[in-house]
C-alpha cells in the first residue's frame, strides 16, 4: 500500500476555534474589504513584528510586485535573476519592462553583484534581486552599484518573511521589498502579499495604486489596480502572527536535523547557513552532484514513487520559459551558474507540522541508493 503523501510544504493552520471570533466580528461589522479594521491592524502588527517602517498589504505577492514597479515609475530595462519563481519576471512584463537576466552567485544562489555592472545600459532603471529561499542577497554590494548608476532597487522578498541580518530586517534594504503570504509561505494569509517601504509618502502612493488610484470619492490620481487584501485574509494574518514564532522554531528544528543527517551524504550539498543572519527556514534546498549514485531527476522520480512530493525550485529557469528565451540575456551561456543550480537542486519537505517520522522517511530515501551500490572492488579482492 502506498504510504501517505508528504508535500514539499503544508500551510500552518491555527486551531479553527481561534479563528471563529474574528469571523464573528466580520459578520457583525459587514466590512469585508477596502482597508477595514483588520487590514489596518495587520499592517501595524506586521510593521512592529518585522521591524519595518511601513507596510502596505496586498491580495497576493504578484500584484504587490507589479504595483511596486508602478509606485517607483520604473520603465525601460530591469536587471533581475533567472533563478526564481516566474512571478518575479512576469511583474516586469506586466509593466512593459524588459527583463535583463544576470547570473547568480554559486554560494548564495542570488544575483551576483560582480556581474551586474556589465548588464547596465542607458535604458536600465532598476535592479530586482530575489532573496532566494529567504537567504539574503549581497545587499551592500547591490546598493553600491545602484547608487553609482542611479538605479532603484526593488527586492522580491517573497521568501524572506522575518529574516534579519546584522542591520535588522532584511526587508529594510533597497527602495522597496515585496513579500508573499501565499499558502506555501512561512507566514500565510491563504493568499496575500505586501510592500515594505521606508516612508509615509511612498506608502500613500502605493495605497492609492492598490485601490484603482482613488484618493477620495471623486479623485483618481493614477491608473491603479485592485490589489487590496480582504478582511478575512487580514484577520487570518493577525491570528497567524500569534503562532509565527512557534512555527519558525519548528522549522529550525527540522532544518537542524536535515543538516545533521545529510552533510555527510556523498553528493548531497546543503546550502551553507549565512553568518550573522537570522534565517526563516522557508525552504530546504539541496544540490545533487555527479558523485551521488543517482542523477537529480532519478532521485526526484524515486521520491515521487515513494509519494514524497519534493520540488525542483527553480527549474526550469525563468529565462527558459517561452516568453523570455528570445532575450539576449536569456542565453544559457550567460547564465551558467543558474543553469547548473537549476539542474541540480531539490527542495526537501519542510513545514511546522512535519513529523519526525516523515522527516526520517525523506532522509532514508536519500540514503537508500548507497545500500544498492555494488560492493567496492577491494572487498571483492579480499574474498578471492
Ligand atoms: N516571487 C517569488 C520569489 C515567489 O516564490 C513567488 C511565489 C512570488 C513572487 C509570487 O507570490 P504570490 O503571488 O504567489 O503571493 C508555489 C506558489 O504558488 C507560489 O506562491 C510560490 N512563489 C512558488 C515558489 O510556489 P507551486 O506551483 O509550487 O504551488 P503548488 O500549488 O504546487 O504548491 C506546492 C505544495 O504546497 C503542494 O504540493 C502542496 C502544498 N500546498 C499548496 C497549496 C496551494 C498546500 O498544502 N496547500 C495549498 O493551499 O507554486
Amino acid at each position: 500500500m502506498a504510504q501517505k503523501p508528504i508535500f514539499v510544504t503544508q500551510p500552518y493552520m491555527p486551531p479553527l476555534a481561534e479563528f471563529l471570533p474574528y469571523l464573528e466580528e466580520i459578520w457583525q461589522n459587514r466590512v469585508l474589504t477596502n482597508g477595514g479594521p483588520f487590514h489596518q491592524q495587520l499592517e501595524q502588527a506586521l510593521a512592529d513584528y518585522l521591524g519595518v517602517k511601513h507596510i502596505a498589504l496586498f491580495a497576493n505577492g504578484t500584484l504587490a510586485l507589479v504595483t511596486a514597479l508602478q509606485a517607483l515609475r520604473i520603465n525601460g530595462e530591469v536587471i533581475t535573476t533567472p533563478y526564481s519563481f516566474v512571478a518575479t519576471a512576469h511583474s516586469l512584463l506586466w509593466n512593459g519592462i524588459k527583463p535583463v537576466f544576470v547570473d547568480i552567485d554559486p554560494v548564495s544562489l542570488n544575483l551576483d553583484p560582480a556581474k551586474i555592472e556589465a548588464a547596465i545600459t542607458p535604458q536600465t532603471t532598476a535592479i530586482m534581486p530575489v532573496h532566494c529561499y529567504g537567504r539574503p542577497c549581497d545587499v551592500d554590494a547591490i546598493q553600491k552599484i545602484a547608487d553609482n548608476y542611479n538605479l532603484r532597487v526593488i527586492y522580491d522578498a517573497a521568501h524572506a518573511f522575518g529574516v534579519k541580518d546584522e542591520q535588522g530586517s532584511i526587508l529594510s534594504h533597497g527602495d522597496l521589498s515585496v513579500l508573499s503570504f501565499h499558502a506555501t509561505k512561512v507566514f500565510n494569509t491563504f493568499e496575500g502579499g505586501a510592500i515594505v517601504c521606508p516612508d509615509a509618502k511612498t506608502k500613500q502612493r502605493i495605497d492609492h495604486l492598490k485601490n484603482f488610484g482613488f484618493v477620495d470619492e471623486t479623485t483618481v490620481v493614477a491608473a491603479g489596480i485592485n490589489g487590496k487584501m480582504s478582511e478575512v485574509n487580514a484577520a487570518f494574518g493577525l491570528l497567524q502572527l500569534k503562532h509565527i514564532d512557534a512555527a519558525l522554531g519548528r522549522r529550525k528544528e527540522i532544518d537542524t536535523v536535515y543538516r545533521r543527517e545529510l552533510t555527510s551524504v556523498r553528493g548531497i550539498t546543503c546550502l551553507e547557513s549565512v553568518a550573522g543572519v537570522q534565517p526563516n527556514h522557508a525552504y530546504f534546498p539541496v544540490l545533487v552532484s555527479a558523485n551521488y549514485p543517482l542523477t537529480r531527476d532519478q532521485l526526484y522520480a524515486r521520491f515521487r514513487e515513494r509519494n514524497v512530493m519534493v520540488r525542483r525550485y527553480f527549474y526550469p529557469l525563468i529565462s527558459d520559459f517561452p516568453m523570455y528565451r528570445g532575450l539576449p540575456s536569456a542565453q544559457r551561456s550567460n547564465l551558467a551558474v543558474a543553469a547548473g543550480a537549476a539542474d541540480r537542486v531539490l527542495c526537501l519537505p519542510i513545514y511546522p507540522d512535519m513529523s519526525d517520522a516523515d522527516q526520517q522517511r525523506v532522509i532514508d530515501i536519500i540514503r537508500e541508493p548507497f545500500s544498492e551500490e555494488p560492493a567496492p572492488a577491494q572487498a571483492a579482492d579480499a574474498v578471492l
